[in-house]
């Protein structure tokens, strides 16, 4: 597939997904300040990842985009909550938030609080409205609310703040209700296969590392895996694939989602001046926790790209319209924002 064609495509979904979102809000008979300020987190770009995959799915697996439209609004608008709760000053105390000040710097903290809120609330709102099958409203629902909650990514946040303080946990894999990965030496087992990377500069030797490489991974899974391998599912369940195709999309949601991260926090260690400035400050002084902090930059680029590569095979068995997930997964760890 040409990248030409790739780019035009991801940039007519994304600019579909926007005009939902943007509808959506202004259909709302809310308070103004409420409005103005979900208005202002919602509609400021943003590259659209989440939705982009839950429509792509869809379309993989013969669904019409149309109808995988309520899901893919209703992952932004939690992803969405999700960056201005995590911008809090109780959390890390962003000032800038996609190139603008964050919400609560802009409209106080109270409303901040609210508009993550009302968006939370909105995204279930969305899905449980939408036209379509009871079966596959229920099941949109239930795989949202895993995905967000305290097994997923609020979950994930919760044990990233304890490892941040030092206090993560031991019983990770039993507290958090996420099962184990059961071979981590098995090279097409995601999490195995990061886990069994050759270091190349990680932290000094003579100190010990703060949390092992498979925790970071299990946080990541929740933190931000979560949202990204829900959206490769939604798309499964609007198109009402079989179960087959949903599990063969989930398998690329965890690689890409991981992959995803990797590249984030690479992108905090080598991106661009923004990216720099924002790690030398707080992040930094409260030692970050990242994959090349703890096996290093070269290490992460692998890691990252044998991700991408399992990725690309688990949708094996899907026809040529999978190029367009499969440059996605590319995409995503080769972007440099
Ligand atoms: C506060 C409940 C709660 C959860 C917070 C996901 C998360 C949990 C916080 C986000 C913190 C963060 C910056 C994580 C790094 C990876 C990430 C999710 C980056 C932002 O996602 P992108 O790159 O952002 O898709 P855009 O702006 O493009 O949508």
């Amino acid at each position: 597939m040409p990248p030409e064609f790739f780019e035009k495509h991801y940039s007519a979904l994304k600019a579909r997904v926007e005009s939902a979102l943007s509808e959506s809000i202004a259909s709302r008979d809310w308070p103004v300040a409420l409005k103005n300020a979900v208005e202002y987190s919602l509609m400021a770009g943003g590259k659209r990842l989440r939705p982009v995959l839950v429509m792509m799915a869809a379309e993989i697996c013969d669904g019409e985009i149309e109808d995988a439209i309520p899901a893919a609004c209703a992952l932004e608008m939690i992803h969405t909550y999700s960056l201005i709760h995590d911008d809090l000053p109780s959390m890390d105390d962003d000032d800038l938030r996609r190139g603008r000040p964050t919400s609560h710097r802009v409209f106080g903290e109270a409303l901040a609080i609210l508009a993550g809120d009302a968006l939370l609330t909105l995204a279930f709102e969305t899905l449980a409205t939408a036209p379509t099958a009871a079966t596959v409203t229920a099941t949109s629902l239930q795989i949202l609310a895993t995905a967000a909650g305290g097994s997923g990514m609020v979950g994930g946040q919760i044990l990233d703040l304890e490892a941040e303080r030092g206090e993560f946990p031991s019983g990770i894999q039993e507290s958090s209700g996420i099962p184990r990965q059961k071979n981590a030496s098995n090279s097409s087992d995601s999490a195995g296969a990061l886990a069994s990377g050759e270091a190349d500069s990680p932290i000094a030797a003579s100190e010990t590392p703060p949390i092992h490489v498979e925790q970071l991974i299990q946080i990541h899974r929740m933190k931000t895996g979560a949202l990204i391998t829900a959206a490769l599912e939604l798309g499964a369940v609007t198109s009402q694939a079989s179960t087959d195709r949903r599990n063969q999309l989930r398998h690329f949601g965890q690689c890409v989602g991981l992959a995803f991260q990797i590249a984030d926090d690479l992108l905090d260690v080598t991106g661009s001046d923004e990216r720099l400035g924002k790690v030398t400050g707080r992040d930094n002084e409260l030692g970050k926790l990242t994959y090349p902090f703890l096996i290093g930059i070269e290490a992460s680029r692998n890691k990252a790209q044998q991700l991408v590569d399992e990725a690309c095979h688990a949708l094996a068995g899907f026809d040529d319209r999978a190029d367009c997930l499969r440059h996605l997964a590319r995409f995503i760890v080769e972007r440099d924002h």
